[in-house]
This record gives structure tokens, sequence and C-alpha cells, in this order.
């Protein structure tokens, strides 16, 4: 039968038996679990303590006196050894922290593609003219592609332009021509645009390519003439190449402006000599110019499909190929580097 001195000998007994047990443990739920085992409703502590009732009541305080001790003792140590772990834990994180006194370690910065670059420099440049950005959709209707431009149906223009059909009246828009006829139908002159965007044809070879990046200008008002567009191209050539170099105009056929002209540059390789210290000049095959796009005064078939008085206005309009110009410009040979995405040639621009 328990006595006094035994339940208060056999609590010491366990006491030590704890401080044993939870002397080596080093994570929270071990520690929490020695803690159970002793003081949890089923542990050993818990059952001497059954044993309490049995004494006279007499001697019962003094054996309540060294439970309660011993509880909380153990509960003592429980919280000690809980934060050593703690403070372990955070003296761990701080001997982890960054030297923030180191240099960094450099990440290439990424840039803008070399047509993203050239577009947003094309638009700068007519921008300071007047010029508003026009944006339309690639995806755009036969109506507005070649109908509304003066190209009919089975108009032989179509042949040069040949392109993915979505239906017989949606195809994938082949010039950006289409974006002078919805900023004519959203706005009234004066209109002064230039619609940058891409284009599709069914054209492959090195200097064309399945998708191609053209800018579209268009500017209406009263008593614009054939002078203006060529001030306006000749400014935006010599900006572009930051040279004085030339444009011409030969008469050419466009159903949708009148009079029409292809724009040639003077070729920026050689300067429009033709020829290089090393030989005859490629790029312009020794001609001394380069054709960079499109142009004209807006025919009056097209004013009358968009509502525009052509007795009041007059306007004019071109396209010229990025693409083209940024080949012209940084020697770039072959236009499927522009779209391979190889980092050689990436990074060079
Ligand atoms: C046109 O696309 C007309 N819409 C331009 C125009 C606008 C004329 C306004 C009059 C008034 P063209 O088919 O010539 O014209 O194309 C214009 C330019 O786009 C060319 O000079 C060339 O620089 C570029 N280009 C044409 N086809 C390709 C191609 N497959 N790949 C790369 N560039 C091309």
């Amino acid at each position: 039968m328990s006595t006094a001195a035994s339940i208060i000998a056999e609590l010491e007994r366990l006491s030590g038996e704890f401080a044993a047990l939870i002397a080596p443990l080093a994570d929270e739920q071990a520690i929490r679990a020695a803690q159970a085992q002793f003081l949890g409703k089923k542990g050993q502590v818990s059952t001497v303590m059954k044993e309490l009732g049995r004494l006279p009541p007499a001697e019962r305080p003094v054996v309540g006196e060294a439970v309660n001790r011993i509880k909380g003792a153990i509960e003592h140590t429980v919280a000690a050894k809980l934060a050593d772990l703690v403070a372990r834990a955070r003296a761990a994180d701080l001997a982890r922290v960054v030297d923030v006194t180191l240099p960094g370690r450099p990440h290439g910065g990424g840039h803008l593609h070399l047509l993203t670059q050239v577009r947003l420099e094309a638009i700068d440049i007519f921008a300071e003219l007047g010029f508003a950005v026009a944006e339309g959709p690639q995806v755009e209707t036969d109506w507005h592609t070649f109908e509304a431009l003066a190209i009919p149906k089975d108009h032989p223009a179509r042949d040069m332009q040949d392109t993915f059909y979505v239906t017989d009246d949606v195809v994938l828009r082949t010039h950006t021509s289409p974006v002078q006829i919805r900023t004519m139908q959203a706005q009234r002159p004066p209109i002064r645009i230039v619609a940058p965007g891409v284009v599709y044809r069914r054209d492959d070879d090195p200097t064309h390519s399945p998708m191609f990046t053209q800018i579209e200008g268009l500017a209406v008002d009263v008593d614009l003439k054939f002078s203006d567009l060529k001030g306006v191209l000749l400014h935006f050539v010599r900006r572009f190449f930051r040279r004085d170099l030339d444009v011409r105009f030969r008469p050419s056929y466009f159903p949708f402006v009148e009079p029409g002209a292809e724009v040639d540059m003077q070729c920026s390789f050689c300067g429009g000599s033709g020829a290089l210290p090393t030989g005859p000049c490629r790029v312009c095959k020794t001609t001394g110019w380069v054709e960079i796009g499109g142009s004209g005064m807006v025919d009056p078939d097209v004013f009358a499909h968009v509502g525009v008085d052509s007795e009041r206005y007059t306007g004019f309009a071109f396209g010229m190929g990025l693409e083209r110009m940024a080949m012209l410009r940084h020697g770039v040979n072959d236009i499927k580097f522009y779209y391979e995405g190889d980092l050689r040639f990436l990074q060079m621009f």
C-alpha cells in the first residue's frame, strides 16, 4: 500500500526520468510528446496522482504540494527547451543572412526586339510631324483589305498579294492600307495617322517573308499635294538613317492612289554610288537606289467608299516595309533572322 513518502519518492524518480528523457531532444514535436507522456491525462504523473485519494486526508497536502512542484518543474523544463529551440532557429537564420556588401551578380538585361525598336522610332519621327498612331485588325475583311481600296475581286492587283482566306470575305491582311479605310470611316478630315502592324502574304525568299511589318501613313486635308508627301518621306528617311540621303519617286500603279509611286531611297550601304571599297554594292545591285515602299495621292474612288468629299479634300498615303528599313540600317542580310529568336542575332542590336 502506498504511503505519502513512497508517492513522493516515485514522483521524484519520475522527475529525474523526465529530465533524462528530454535532455537530448531537439525538436518541438518530440518535446511535446515527452510532456504528454508524463503530464497528459494518462501520463505517468497522473497515474501516480490517482494514489493520492487513497491516502489519509492529513497526508494529502504534503503529497499535493510535491505533485505541484514536480508538474511545475516539468512544465518549466519544457518551456525552457522550446525557447531554446526558437533561439537556435533564429541564430541559424541570422547566420544565413546575405552579406549586403557583396557585389551583385549581374543578370543580362533584356531589350526590345530590333523590329520593335525600329517601329517605335518610326512612330516617333512621324509623331514629330503630327501623325498619330492608328490600328486595325490583322484578320481583316476582304472589303477593307481590297474592295474599299479599289481592288475588286478578280482584279490583277490581287495576284501580288495572295493571302490566307479565313472565309471568302475574311482574310489575313496583306498590307496596312485597310487601316486607311477604318480611319476614314471613324473620323472626318483633317486626318494624319501612321499605322504600323503585321501583315501576311504568300511570299518567301531572303528579302520577303510570309509575315512582315509595314508602316502605313495617311494624311487627308484641304489642299494636300504630292510635294507634301515627298517632304514627309524625305524627312523620315533622313531622320531614320541619320544621313542626308535622297528619295525618289518612280511612277507605279496601286489601285487606291492616283498618281502612285514606288518610293526609293539612296542606298545606305554605298551612299548611292553603287560601289563599295570591296567591289560592287549588292544591296542596291549597283543602282544606288533601294525601294522602301509604295505611295501616292488617295484615289477619289477610295474617298467615295468612305464618304469623304473628294472635291473638298485631297490626301496622300504611303506604306513601307519595316524589315526592309531595319535591314538597310543595320546590315541584316536575311529577313528570317528577325523571327528565328537566335540570341546571337538578338544580342547584336
Ligand atoms: C503595299 O503594300 C501598299 N499597300 C503600299 C502603299 C500604301 C501604296 C499606300 C500606296 C499608298 P507593296 O506591296 O509594294 O505595297 O509593299 C510595300 C513594302 O512592303 C515593300 O516596298 C517592301 O518594303 C515591303 N514588303 C512587301 N512584301 C514583303 C514581304 N513579303 N516581306 C517583307 N517586306 C515586304
